[in-house]
């Protein structure tokens, strides 16, 4: 395909259209917030006055990719990036006086997801864009992202994130795709004694797109996003009434659906407006690809060999109920047939074998909300049934685990698999412990369903973009096109032995560094030492994520130090970002023990510039671009056997941060492409973790053998951080200790410590680590996402069925 290319002089035209929109009287009157506008307006008009091609004619099936979230991030820069169309710009700016690099700066994140679910959902959409795979991703346009994060006296504020999506250029709205969406109600019986659904009220969902802009092939596809507007119909009596404004009511009642996305990262909230929230992206989706389906002439039974709907984790799974009542109910197929659509139709992304995560359903809440859907989930039930009686007869047990209608839940993990083609894991590890830990029966009866897609990340957002000097060295080494052809970065193996080239690595490191030091200084007032180990750990704050670990080994050097002045360590920053769910106590309270750690540790005179922690605030998409260059170390410390992927290690490992990390998700296979030398692996395994949980292990046994891990616990709970108050931290403490500490920080402490000595031998030896560094960067080239869609191309969307 080919690239599509931008006439200045009409994109400068276009620009003009827009200043004169705002009423004013020459470009130069614009603020930079303005200028961002119109330079994204002008260029998402000249987007859409391209011609392109029509996705509709490719042979392959047709993906429809349905996520709850799609953390897109910054889309100007991206578009400019992946059209090719970033130095015309530039120039036209320039001339005018302006630094396109300025105005980027100008806008703000689109947050509508929480974490890697949701930016897994966005790499995949570059990706699919630009291997030339046919495909629309189906979300929800909130009004509200995830929220802002302050800190106040160190603990997590949030503040509602307006982005102004009214304003925001890169959106069309097509007022002919609107699509109504029915609720609750009851069920009446035909006189041909069939179930109808009487609904109660319907809500209007209109579609929003974003173009989603493949690497200079001249594709795009959309992002569909769904708002709720109106309730339609409008109640007419009370506007005969001339009661306009209760009318109206009803109106603003319904935008409240996409008002705000959950806060929630892997734990479910169980809310009613969330189902409702399901509910609406999934008709509407369904509707729109049943909508495409007939404009394109094809018959109804034949959908399966146009399209695959891909559910990203259980949070769509309302959609396999609603298309199979449109089939029964509108289309008026028989069960068989309808059934034998929807089996071949979806297929199915687990994200967490976390049982805390696996989405449950009160009955009564589905029941009262879908009626129709909840009695077709019963039918499936019943059906299914059968199955397990003829595989286990009389086994009961197994079927209450199998069951997807049990103890009052309606469970949707259990939905997807019982329906779908295909599931699949999102690393070898997890993929794994799917089919052994959470799913053992359904792989007995369905082998062949289960799938492992390993996660990818997209290289023009993490790499070429977001370090565009590591991106030039390697184009001006490699003279060929990378970023779309990842492996090809195994060619710079050769270059450890290139002074030159090493040398130039580890200058561009340093720049990345002060860059984002420069960061850390505007917005914190901290200084940050270049020359000093940047040791990062960015992701949502979890348990299970260990970011307490990383504290403890901090808490450990600090003590040291003062035990010893003298004592020779390289110097580090340590480096945190992020959000904790706004009722996670736990988590904000292990944000609080950061913070207040850092404060005394910062201010500490005798720790000089040797130690320094640094809790960036409101992490995000636009600040991961910017930590992420900068980083000498990669925190992946999860408990083994609970982190299904991550994604952050591997944009880190690709912009040569060294991992050190747990044997979990996506780690493993990091290990495997790096090679074991290239990374500081430490910890129990997931089968140690299992033995020793079993066995029973006790942190209060470890941390009486262990005097200096006793000390570290002793000054938190001593009020050393705290201003004298010994309960500051006492949500973390007591769960480290008297609450068995379940996620083995305890157990890791010693092993973890040993691994950072090792990170601070081997940054001494400087010429060494820039090889490994090299080595990182070089040997990643199978996390580019572009890797994960052939997969699932081949695995799971193209397979024979
Ligand atoms: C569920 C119900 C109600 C409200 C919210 C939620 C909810 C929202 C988001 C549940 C889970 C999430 C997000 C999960 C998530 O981000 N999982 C991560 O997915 C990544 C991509 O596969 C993996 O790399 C990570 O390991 C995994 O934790």
């Amino acid at each position: 395909m080919m690239q599509v290319t931008l006439d200045k002089a009409q994109f400068e035209a276009a620009l003009k259209r827009q200043w004169q929109g705002f009423g004013l009287q020459q470009s130069q009157d614009m603020t930079s917030h303005q200028w961002w506008l119109a330079t994204s307006a002008a260029l998402a008009e000249q987007l859409r006055a391209q011609p392109l091609p029509k996705a509709e004619n490719q042979p392959q099936r047709h993906v429809n990719y349905i996520s709850m979230e799609f953390l897109i991030g910054r889309l100007t820069a991206n578009n400019l990036l992946n059209l090719g169309w970033y130095d015309t710009v530039n120039a036209s700016l320039k001339q005018q006086g302006v630094a396109l690099a300025d105005i980027l700066e100008q806008e703000t994140d689109p947050a509508l997801g929480n974490g890697g679910l949701g930016r897994l959902a966005a790499c995949f959409l570059d990706s699919m864009a630009t291997v030339g795979q046919p495909a629309i991703g189906y979300g929800l346009n909130y009004q509200y992202g995830l929220f802002r994060q302050s800190f106040d006296d160190g603990q997590q504020q949030e503040a509602p994130d307006n982005w102004h999506r009214e304003n925001y250029p890169w959106f069309s709205r097509n007022g002919s795709l609107s699509v109504d969406v029915a609720f609750g109600g009851s069920l009446v019986k035909n006189e041909d004694g069939k179930e109808h659904w009487r609904p109660a009220f319907s809500l209007r969902g209109e579609a929003c797109d974003l173009p989603v802009v493949g690497y200079r092939n001249g594709v795009t596809q959309p992002l569909r996003l769904w708002e709720a507007t109106d309730v339609h119909p409008f109640d007419l009596t009370l506007f005969n009434d001339g009661e306009f404004l209760k009318a109206e009511q009803k109106g603003i009642d319904a935008a409240k659906l996409t008002k705000v996305l959950y806060p929630n990262d892997n734990h479910q909230a169980g809310k009613r407006l969330r189902l409702m929230q399901q509910y609406f992206q999934c008709a509407c989706s369904v509707a729109d690809i049943l909508r495409r389906h007939h404009f394109l002439g094809r018959k109804i039974e034949d959908l399966p060999e146009f399209e695959v709907i891909q559910l990203n984790d259980t949070h769509p799974t309302i959609a396999i109920p609603e298309l199979l009542r449109i089939l029964l109910d509108e289309h008026s197929l028989e069960w068989d047939a309808a059934w034998a659509i929807i089996r071949r139709t979806f297929a199915y992304t687990n994200h967490t074998l976390m049982p805390e995560a696996l989405e449950c359903w009160d009955e009564k809440l589905v029941k009262s909300l879908l009626p129709r859907h909840f009695s077709l989930i019963k039918a499936i039930n019943a059906r299914f049934k059968k199955v397990v009686e003829k595989q286990w007869p009389g086994d009961k047990a197994v079927w209450e685990k199998l069951s997807v209608h049990q103890n009052k839940q309606v469970r949707m993990a259990n939905l997807c698999v019982v329906s779908g083609f295909a599931v699949n894991g999102v690393a070898a590890l997890h993929s794994e412990l799917v089919v052994k830990d959470l799913f053992p029966e359904y792989y007995q009866l369905w082998p062949n369903k289960f799938h492992n897609v390993t996660n990818g990340i997209t290289p023009r957002r993490w790499l070429k973009q977001c370090n565009r000097a590591l991106s030039t060295l390697i184009d001006t080494t490699l003279k060929t096109e990378w970023v779309n052809d990842l492996d090809a970065l195994k060619d710079l193996e050769s270059q450890v032995d290139n002074a030159d080239f090493c040398q130039q690595y580890q200058l561009i490191k340093r720049e990345n560094k002060i860059r984002l030091a420069e960061y850390v200084h505007r917005t914190m007032g901290i200084t940050l030492n270049p020359e000093a180990i940047f040791d990062v750990q960015i992701k949502r704050l979890h348990e299970y994520k260990r970011q307490h670990l990383n504290l403890l080994h901090i808490l450990s050097l600090y003590r040291q130090l003062r035990d010893n002045p003298q004592l020779d360590i390289v110097p580090r920053v340590f480096l945190f970002g992020a959000k904790a769910a706004p009722g996670y106590y736990l988590a904000k309270n292990i944000i609080f023990a950061i913070n207040k750690v850092a404060e005394k540790i910062n201010n500490d005179p005798q720790v000089a510039d040797r130690l320094k922690v640094v809790f960036i605030p409101d992490y995000r998409v636009s600040v991961a671009e910017l930590m992420i260059p900068a980083a000498d170390v990669s925190e992946q410390i999860s408990t083994a056997g609970k982190e299904a992927s991550g994604t952050g290690n591997m944009k880190l490992a690709l912009n040569g941060a060294l991992t050190v990390g747990t044997l979990d998700g996506a780690n493993v296979e990091i290990a495997e492409q790096v090679g074991e030398e290239n990374i500081f692996i430490f910890g129990n395994t997931v089968d140690q973790v299992k033995a020793l949980l079993a066995k029973g292990y006790s942190p209060l046994a470890l941390r009486k053998k262990d005097a200096h891990l006793d000390a570290i616990l002793g000054e938190l709970e001593d009020g050393t951080f705290s201003n004298g108050d010994k309960q500051a931290f006492s949500l973390m403490l007591d769960s480290l200790l008297g609450g068995g500490d379940p996620y083995l920080v305890l157990a890791d402490f010693a092993d973890y410590c040993a691994a950072q000595k090792k990170v601070d031998a081997l940054y001494r030896n400087q010429d060494q680590w820039t090889r490994t560094t090299i080595l990182n960067t070089a040997r990643v080239g199978m996390f580019s996402a572009d890797r994960s869609i052939r997969d699932y191309q081949q695995r799971i969307w193209q397979a024979k069925r």
